[in-house]
Formats: C-alpha cells, sequence, structure tokens
C-alpha cells in the first residue's frame, strides 16, 4: 500500500494505522501548496481532489476520503472492530471529520479574525462534546484505539497552534496517545518530533 500524505495532516491518522497494523507500505510526501509529491510528480494527476490522505491499494487503486481510507486500513489490521464497535468507530470518524475537522477550515483558509473566533468557539464546544461522549472511558470505543482515536487525536495536535480552548480530557487523551509505539514512530517518519 502507498500513503499520499502531509506532515501532520489528517492523513496521519492512516500513517500511525498502517504502522500499529504492522502493514507493509510506503509513504510520499505532498506539499499541498504546490500539489506536488516529493517525486516532483503532478499530485492532481494521481489524485483529482488533489488532497490528502490518499491510498494507492492493490484491489481497487487509489482510495480518497478520510471515511473511507481509515476503514480500509482498519480492516487490514490485525482485529477491526466489528458489529457495535465498528458503527461506533464511524460514528466517531464521521463526528471528527465533519464536526471537529470540518471546523478548522475557516483557520486552516485565513478567514477573516471574526470567521476564525467563531471557529475556535465552536471547536471549544465540539471538544467539550466529545469529552462528555467518552464518559470517562480511555479510548473512543471498546478498550483500545482504533483508526477513529487516531483521527480525533490528530485534530488535537492542530489545536495549540490556534490556541483552541481544550477540556483537560482532551489533553489527556492527546498525551495517551502520544504514549503509543506507532504514534511516536509515525510523527518521527512525518519529521514532527
Ligand atoms: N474530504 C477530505 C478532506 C481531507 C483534507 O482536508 N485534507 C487536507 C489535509 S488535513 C488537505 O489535503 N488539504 C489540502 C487541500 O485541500 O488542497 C477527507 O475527509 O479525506
Amino acid at each position: 500500500m502507498k500513503l499520499y500524505y502531509s506532515p501532520g495532516a489528517c492523513s496521519l491518522a492512516s500513517h500511525i494505522a498502517l504502522i500499529e497494523g504492522g502493514i507493509e507500505h510506503e509513504t510520499v510526501k505532498v506539499d499541498l501548496k504546490k500539489h506536488e509529491t516529493e517525486n516532483g510528480e503532478d499530485f492532481y494527476k494521481i489524485s483529482p481532489r488533489g488532497y490528502v490522505p490518499a491510498i494507492e491499494t492493490e484491489d481497487m487503486g487509489l482510495l480518497t476520503e478520510n471515511p473511507a481510507v481509515l476503514a480500509y486500513v482498519a480492516d487490514r489490521m490485525g482485529a477491526p472492530p466489528q458489529g457495535t464497535d465498528r458503527y461506533r468507530m464511524l460514528e466517531w470518524i464521521g463526528f471528527t471529520g465533519t464536526e471537529i475537522h470540518g471546523g478548522y477550515h475557516p483557520l486552516f483558509g485565513g478567514d477573516s479574525d471574526e470567521r476564525q473566533a467563531k471557529a475556535k468557539d465552536g471547536l471549544a464546544k465540539k471538544y467539550r462534546l466529545a469529552a462528555d461522549l467518552m464518559e470517562g472511558h480511555d479510548w473512543l470505543v471498546g478498550n483500545g484505539p482504533t483508526v477513529a482515536d487516531n483521527y480525533l487525536f490528530v485534530t488535537l495536535l492542530w489545536a495549540d497552534k490556534f490556541g483552541i480552548e481544550l477540556p483537560q480530557e482532551m489533553k489527556d487523551f492527546r498525551e495517551r496517545n502520544m504514549q503509543r509505539e506507532a504514534v511516536k514512530q509515525a510523527m518521527a517518519d512525518e519529521g514532527l518530533s
């Protein structure tokens, strides 16, 4: 499998899972400003969507969009969540993608101060909600991390940069994830530590 990624971007969630699952893979860094890979290829020619994550699979060619990419990688890990846990995992991926990741768009896009302030306030509320939904559990689903945890964790890496107020539970969750070997490895591979 080949993962197209940008350091610290949402693609880090898939990167962590590939490492944690011991899945054979290679990574290709993409410059998201130029939309060019580290090999000088026009990324739009590889993926017309132009964003990461994108994975080149053996059985179905290129696959994009976090919910699909994360579910695909999860299914190739040792013991993917089944039954109700699988639906809970997808529920968290949906929440993270639309409510949280989507909430960062005005900040990444450099919108007006007013819109950015509104976005920050909205994100603080969503993280408060996420903490409440976790109800004192260490992980989003079951007794250990899944790809959904990876995704929420990656968004928490963006929070300090934009000065988003985080509940203590979310800071603890971020720290808990930082202790995972696969997280350390993926972050080191992406030049983040
Ligand atoms: N709908 C996409 C959005 C992915 C996305 O926003 N990726 C960001 C990095 S976190 C990106 O590549 N941005 C660059 C761009 O949109 O050109 C998904 O869920 O996978």
